[in-house]
Formats: structure tokens, C-alpha cells, sequence
């Protein structure tokens, strides 16, 4: 008799776990966690069962007009649902919060709320303030996506103005688009890490470098482009295009048996569209993700240009894509405190080029690794990063291209005057409002060892706007 007692009870148990497993919050869809779940009964009876406070204040705000009876929030100790508006809230802490990085927990008992506060930190406030600080957090709700569920350090996590890209997921349904403007300057050739002057590599000159056509300048701007969308809350997909312009002053030296000498040259300058990249980032914890992109290869790599008198096909670096199709795996670790206040991490991303292009060349692969740390200022965000380059000597060799080296002589020709190591130091400020995040940042390279003889990069801007629905 006992037996069966104990059994039916058992059976009992398991029945109601089971009943209470397949309850899901009527706002997010997910299966309530029994220290923040809350129920609410509407004047006509409904019951609804919610996974958080930040779901009923949602719900709150959706349904102005609907008449509540009864708000019911677990008690943290109990996890006995009890009286919302009488319970006593303990908002913030160290321990983290269901959909939220501000915890909220409702105790039956003053003294258990206080015990709490001693261990985790955090404040005893009203249901009322409770909920006004989950509205406080919640910059944007959307009937498809709810964006309170973002938390306070979203921001340093949806860079808008990175000029590389911080590979990041987000959650399912949810878009992000992102306009960019970068610039970039070079002024000047270096070998290796020593600086070269112009007069060093003029035709006839010197021993060690000939050259009849000797850049100057280099100014590059690029428009990007780019979307995502969160296909899973695990799986994001990510696709980019370009535009950009490419500017270079040189001088023409004919060497000094000629009259002529040293004379400044029309600039060459090429446009269009760039190269087209699509990516899947998968989210693999709440810090790791890793994803692999695709190259496509949308940029021109027959632009032309004249030169003394003569049209030639245009160097690699006025070229306006790479004319291969890119593999490029990245791994992304990134962190946020849980204040919200600090997002720091890194990310190691590896270009393949694993064939030349139909002109018979390819880019050297290149190794690029990151690191940065950014801090939320209310509405704003400010960052500071470090990324480093360690790229390979052009592969193959564009026979076209080639007849510059006869024909006008010039380093930017040459595949082994290609690639080399670059770290570049990086700081900038965004603003967010709404679903909307404006930024800009300006790096300068702190060290540069280039393969050959090529011009060296002075300084860079990214400008960037982006939204998120
Ligand atoms: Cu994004």
C-alpha cells in the first residue's frame, strides 16, 4: 500500500515536471527558468506564463489595454510563485539575469533579499522600479524581434565603425545592416622597416632599385556594404560588397643622363566595385564563434592605365579585386562584463587564396590577427585595438602587368615588392540611438617590414552607420 503511495506520488512528480516542461514564455518562446518564471492571469482568466521580467514588461508594453488580474513571480528561494507587487525586488548583483544582464529576483522574505544582497551585490527596489529598469534596458521593441533582450554591452558588440570586421552572431531573425566609408593614405616607400627615399630608386641612380615611375602617394577610399541576419540563434549569415577608388601620384625619373630628369606625373587612378564577401558564423558559446567566409571575386583585376605614352594594364595595387575565390576561416573570441560596461577580445582570421586568377596571379595569403577593448559610455561606446597583417609576395605573375617592368619600370609592378607585416594601432568612438549606432575611428601603423621596396601606409579612417531590426 505504501509502495504504491510512494509510486503514484513519484509518477505524480514526474507528470507535473513534465506539464511544467512543455510551458513556454508566452513573449520569447522559451521554457521558463523556475527562479525568474512569472504568471500572469488576465481579467478574463487567461493565464500566461512568462520566462523573465523583462518578457512581462515586454508584454506590458505590447498589450497597453489588456486588464491584468494577477501578477505572479517566483520566489528566488521557493521558487513558489507569489505576489509580484508585494514581493521584494533585488535588482543588479553579479549574478547574471535571465534575457538580461541586470539580474531581478523576487523574494517572499526581506531577510532572504538581503542574505542575497550580502553574497551578489545588487538593490532592493518595488516590482514598479523593477520593471522600470527593464524598460530602461529595453531600447527597441519589434514585433518580430525583441531587442530588450540585448544587453547593455550590445553596443560593444555591434561595432559600427570597425574598420576590420568583428565576426559576431546574432540572434535568430534578427537584421543588422551596416554602411561604411574608409580612407586610407600612403605616403612614401619603405624596404623592409627602413624608410627609401625617391631619389634612392630613380632610374640609373643607385645600384639596388631602377625605376623610371616612382609612386609618391596613394590615396584609397572604399564604400562598403554589408548585411546580416541571424538565420538561428546559433548561425548567422553575413554578406559584403564594395566600391572603391584608387588614386597614386608618382614622379617619372629618367636618370640622369636625360634632360628631362625628375618630373611629377598625371596620377594614375582606378574605380568600381571590389571583391564580395559572404560569411556564416557560427556560434559555438556565449565568448566563441567561429565562421568561414568566401571571397567572390566581383572586382576588376583588367583595369588600365597610361604611362609614357603607352597603355598598360594597371599594377596590383590599382587593381580593384584579387580575381580568386577566397577562403577566409576566422575564429572570434569576444567578452563582456557583466556590468555591461567593458567588451574586450580577439580574432584570428586566415585568407587562402588556393588558386591564381585568370590573369595567372594571385595575392600572397595573408595571417590577420586582432585585439581590442572597448567601454560603454551611457549612449556612446569608445575602443581601442591593435591588428597586425603578416601577408605573402604576390604568386604567379600578370604578363600584361609584367611590361611595365620594360616598359616604364615601376616597384608597384614587381610581385616580390608585395605583402610584408603591419600592426596598426586603432582608436574610436560610436554613438548609439535606437536601433541606429554611428562611429568613426582613425589607426596609424606602429610597425611596417614590407617585402621589397613599396609604399608605406601613413594613417586610416573608417566612418561607419548601421541598424539593427
Ligand atoms: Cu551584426
Amino acid at each position: 500500500m505504501r509502495v504504491t503511495t510512494i509510486i503514484l506520488a513519484i509518477c505524480l512528480l514526474f507528470s507535473t515536471i513534465a506539464a511544467a516542461d512543455q510551458t513556454s514564455c508566452a513573449v520569447c518562446g522559451m521554457h521558463p527558468d523556475a527562479q525568474s518564471r512569472i504568471q500572469i492571469v488576465l481579467n478574463d482568466g487567461t493565464k500566461l506564463d512568462l520566462c523573465c521580467l523583462n518578457c512581462t514588461a515586454n508584454y506590458m508594453k505590447q498589450h497597453p489595454n489588456t486588464k491584468i488580474l494577477s501578477i505572479k513571480a517566483a520566489d528566488y528561494m521557493t521558487k513558489e510563485l507569489i505576489d509580484a507587487k508585494t514581493a521584494f525586488w533585488v535588482v543588479g548583483g553579479s549574478k547574471e539575469g535571465t534575457m538580461s544582464a541586470i539580474a531581478k529576483w523576487a523574494f517572499a522574505k526581506k531577510e532572504d533579499a538581503a542574505e542575497y544582497i550580502a553574497a551578489n551585490g545588487g538593490l532592493i527596489t518595488s516590482f514598479d522600479s523593477a520593471i522600470e529598469t527593464t524598460s530602461k534596458e529595453a531600447h527597441h521593441v519589434h514585433s518580430g524581434h525583441d531587442m530588450s533582450h540585448m544587453q547593455p554591452g550590445a553596443q560593444l558588440i555591434y561595432n559600427p565603425a570597425f574598420g576590420d570586421d568583428v565576426f559576431h552572431t546574432h540572434p535568430a531573425g534578427m537584421w543588422m545592416v551596416n554602411y561604411k566609408f574608409m580612407y586610407m593614405d600612403m605616403n612614401g616607400m619603405k624596404s623592409g622597416s627602413s624608410n627609401v627615399g625617391t631619389n634612392d630608386v630613380g632610374y640609373n641612380r643607385h645600384k639596388q632599385y631602377s625605376y623610371m615611375m616612382i609612386p609618391t602617394t596613394m590615396t584609397m577610399t572604399m564604400q562598403m556594404m554589408m548585411a546580416m541576419y541571424g538565420v538561428t540563434d546559433e548561425l548567422t549569415v553575413m554578406a559584403m560588397g564594395s566600391y572603391q577608388t584608387k588614386k597614386m601620384g608618382m614622379l617619372m625619373d629618367m636618370g640622369p643622363m636625360s634632360k628631362s630628369g625628375v618630373t611629377t606625373e598625371a596620377p594614375m587612378e582606378t574605380s568600381g566595385f571590389g571583391d564580395t564577401d559572404i560569411r556564416g558564423i557560427y556560434k559555438f558559446s556565449k565568448y566563441l564563434n567561429g565562421s568561414l567566409g568566401l571571397s567572390l571575386p566581383t572586382g576588376s583585376i583588367n583595369e588600365v592605365t597610361a604611362m609614357m605614352g603607352k597603355t598598360y594594364r594597371a599594377p596590383y595595387d590599382m587593381q580593384l579585386g584579387s580575381g580568386t575565390f577566397d577562403l577566409k576561416p576566422a575564429i572570434t573570441l569576444s567578452m563582456t562584463t557583466d556590468d555591461g560596461n567593458w567588451n574586450f577580445g580577439g580574432q584570428a582570421m586566415y585568407t587562402w587564396h588556393p588558386a591564381n586568377n585568370s590573369n595567372g596571379w594571385s595575392y600572397g595569403d595573408n595571417l590577420q590577427a586582432m585585439t581590442w577593448i572597448s567601454r560603454a559610455l551611457g549612449p556612446a561606446s569608445a575602443w581601442f585595438r591593435l591588428t597586425y597583417n603578416d601577408t605573402g609576395s604576390i604568386k604567379g605573375q600578370d604578363s600584361e602587368i609584367a611590361k611595365i617592368i620594360t616598359g616604364a619600370p615601376m616597384p608597384d609592378a614587381v610581385t616580390s615588392n608585395y605583402g610584408g607585416q603591419r600592426l596598426d594601432a586603432i582608436l574610436g568612438i560610436s554613438l548609439t540611438k535606437g536601433p541606429f549606432s554611428f562611429g568613426v575611428e582613425g589607426g596609424v601603423p606602429v610597425y611596417q617590414n614590407l617585402n621589397g621596396l613599396q609604399m608605406k601606409t601613413t594613417w586610416f579612417l573608417t566612418t561607419g552607420i548601421q541598424v539593427m531590426f
